[in-house]
């Protein structure tokens, strides 16, 4: 790619469902000139939502991405997807990138997806410009939009445009910097420069005068010329301005409408002048090879490093890796190293994305988004390095799911191909959890909510040709353990010619809530040989698949191999992981085992009118409520509830406010069961079993 390094911009549009983010892309695409129309999600035309879920939903459910020329630099455009059930794709598209644009929507209140992405982006430290879109809506408000960026996002925007409303809609906007105005001509995407209108006069220049000091305040040369003159050029000030961008200072905010194609070239512009090249960002922290912090400068000249932040599995090319360059340029045909995996590469040919179609390119270099096709052994999250300078970048975030469903396939005998495509369609969608339940032999998807699971048993008929029914919800219970205990596990059998014999001793323990399962060797004097200690974790692992109590995985233990011992001629690693099953397995028994069930985080938007009867349902769903806030015209009720509680919540809310309710459901934590539930569960669980 001939561009260099400070042309480079690559940028997410992210925000909440429905705001017009997908709108937005296909009218910079076409303003770009990569498109010879306007493609509009509406008529199914759209660049960015093409996968038939997303057309029939006008709904984007996985971002993708297009290259935009604009003033000689290249600007990469990451399409996100905004509704809740499909965030977590949005989470990680964000490492793809150096810069947002976070669309709102001034006719509507700010919803939990808004916050949730908003704290993504300020986690990552990505720089943003926001985009009030759908300004042709007489509904809109700018100054109560303005406020809620505000007091909900703690968001500090600073507007650089004005809406010229006229008859209700949109006729141009006021750039606030230059000091000039834009007129639309229809939808065509063409304008004319014109005088600031005069009602807007004082505003704008109020405004210019905020920002001016803004840009001031970010640049030490630029502070001083302007105590001294009073006064900076409109390029210094929008060069002030792009340090106050950078570093988080300020967020600018400019104005749109995408179905009436105002308001684009504007936003390119303040793409290009104003978001930060990636080369430009401070440097990432990540390990070097001994597993050091080290800083990974997003320099070309240095070793190559890459995140791997997104995978597509393509009917043609098969399994494609997308990698943002960190660091210095990678060229096609060469071998990295995932550091992650630790397994060396091969890169074949790279990829420049457009949408799904792929063209080749020779190398990229740091900020560029390309694809890798067939890698053998890496998934999302990994990075791949130059083989002599290995360095690692943070992986994802664990994902817990919040809903969960059987599934069974329509056609007998279909259930291992089902299993295959799901498995397939979870490398691709990390929000996605495939399991086989070991003893009905049922399959349990896992996913973000009930329209996640939907959609990914559609995608499953369509790309892999196999049907299935999703069955009633389970809920994923755990199991853990209260006290700590020895064990013994030991195996001794003569079978034919040589014996079996391992044995090991272990101590297990119950870690805080969420730590997972950890395993500490504290094998001394070589009781047990090294090379069969990972047998016994091996086999502590199997037996924790299930527990004492229903049959549910156990979690939250540590489990410490403190003494064995081992035959010459008869010790296996086979025999090590019986030996290590059976130790677990007698742990257990004296453990006090608990049964663990998963709470979420419910956030309800309700009419004022409605609270008391859905406050009331809620306390009845062992609720604890842990907040309430005006939002709009709605009320919105925070808790913390159990997942068994709201597996059906919708059709019930719906009832309960006349279909004008709405909420949203993510993972929160697991906690101990209360002991009656217990009984329930287990005696639902045995009947389940009879069936
Ligand atoms: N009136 C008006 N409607 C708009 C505007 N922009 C988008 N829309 C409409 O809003 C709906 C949603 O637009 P999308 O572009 O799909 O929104 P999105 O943010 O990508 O939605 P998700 O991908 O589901 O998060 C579509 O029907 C658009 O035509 C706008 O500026 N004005
Ligand atoms: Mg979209």
């Amino acid at each position: 790619m001939a561009t260099e390094a400070s042309g480079i911009r690559t940028i997410a549009v992210a925000g909440q469902g429905g705001v017009g983010k997908t709108s937005i892309s296909d009218a910079l695409a076409f303003a770009a000139g990569v498109n010879n129309r306007l493609g509009r999600v509406d008529d199914e035309s759209s660049l960015f939502d093409t996968e038939p879920e997303e057309m029939r939903r006008r709904c984007t459910i996985s971002s993708s991405l297009h290259h935009l020329p604009w003033r000689k630099h290249e600007i990469t455009l990451i399409d996100t997807a905004g509704q809740g059930n499909f965030v977590t794709d949005t989470r990680f598209s964000l490492r793809g990138a150096a810069g947002v644009v976070f669309v709102v929507d001034p006719t509507s209140p700010l919803r939990a997806e808004s916050s949730k992405v908003w704290k993504w982006i300020t986690g990552e430290n990505l720089p943003a410009l926001i985009v009030l879109n759908r300004l042709d809506r007489a509904e809109a408000e700018v100054d109560r939009t303005l406020d809620a960026l505000k007091e909900e996002l703690g968001a500090k925007p600073a507007l650089i445009h004005l809406p010229i409303i006229s008859g209700e809609t949109l006729k141009g906007i006021v750039d606030v910097l230059a000091g000039k105005a834009y007129t639309f001509e229809g939808e065509s995407g063409k304008f004319a420069t014109v005088d600031v209108p005069d009602e807007l006069a004082d505003r704008a220049e109020e405004l210019r005068m905020e920002i001016t000091e803004l840009a001031a305040e970010a640049d030490d040369e630029l502070l001083e010329k302007y105590l001294e003159e009073g006064e900076l050029s409109v390029d210094e000030v929008s060069r002030g301005l792009k340090a106050a961008v950078a570093s988080g200072a300020v967020v600018p905010v400019l104005c749109s409408s995408a179905s009436l194609n105002m308001g684009i070239p504007q936003l390119l512009d303040a793409v290009v002048d104003l978001l930060p090249a990636p080369a430009e960002l401070p440097a990432a922290v990540g390990k070097d090879a001994a597993g050091d912090a080290t800083e990974i400068a997003p320099d070309s000249a240095a070793p190559f490093s890459g995140f791997v932040f997104k995978t597509v599995i393509d009917p043609h090319a098969g399994q494609l890796s997308i990698l943002r360059v960190m660091s210095g340029t990678v060229e096609a045909d060469s071998q990295v190293l995932n550091t992650s995996s630790e397994t060396k590469e091969r890169l074949g040919h790279l990829l420049k994305m457009e949408g799904r179609k792929t063209s080749e390119v020779k190398s990229a270099t740091v900020g560029e988004v390309v694809a890798v096709a067939k890698l053998k052994k890496t998934h999302a999250g990994d990075t791949l390095a130059d083989v002599k300078a290995a360095v690692g970048i943070r992986p994802f975030e664990e994902v817990t799911p919040a809903i969960s469903f059987a599934v069974e396939a329509k056609k007998r005998g279909e259930e291992d191909k089902a299993m295959q495509g799901l498995y397939k369609l979870g490398e691709e969608d990390l929000a996605l959890q495939v399991e086989r339940d070991e003893e009905s032999g049922e399959i349990l998807l896992s996913g973000s909510g009930q329209l996640h699971v939907e959609v990914t048993c559609e995608r499953l008929e369509r790309k892999y040709g196999v049907g299935v029914n999703l069955k009633a919800p389970k809920v994923p219970y755990r199991e853990t353990i209260r006290k700590a205990v020895k064990a013994h596990g030991r195996l001794k059998k003569q079978t034919g010619g040589h014996g079996q014999f391992a044995d090991c001793r272990i101590e297990v323990e119950p870690v805080p809530r969420g730590k997972g399962f950890e395993f500490v060797n504290k094998i001394v004097g070589g009781s047990i040989p090294r090379g069969f200690i990972p047998a016994v974790e091996k086999g502590v692992i199997e037996a924790m698949r299930k527990g004492s109590i229903v049959g549910y995985p156990v979690v939250d233990v540590r489990v410490t191999l403190y003494d064995g011992q081992y035959h010459d001629v008869d010790s296996s690693e086979m025999a090590f992981k019986v030996a290590g099953s059976m130790a677990f397995r007698d742990a257990l028994e004296n453990a006090k085992p608990a049964l663990l069930e998963p709470y979420v985080n419910l956030e309800v938007a309700v009419p004022d009118e409605c609270m008391g009867d859905v406050m009331g349902d809620l306390n009845s769903r062992r609720a604890k409520v842990e907040g309430m806030e005006q939002r709009g015209s709605s009320e919105v009720i925070k808790a913390k509830v159990p997942m068994a509680e709201v597996l059906r919540y919708a059709p019930d809310l719906t009832s309960m406010t006349s279909g004008r309710g709405s909420f949203e459901i993510a993972f929160s934590h697991y906690e101990q069961t209360p002991e009656h539930m217990v009984q329930k569960i287990v005696a639902e669980r045995q009947a389940e079993e009879e069936n």
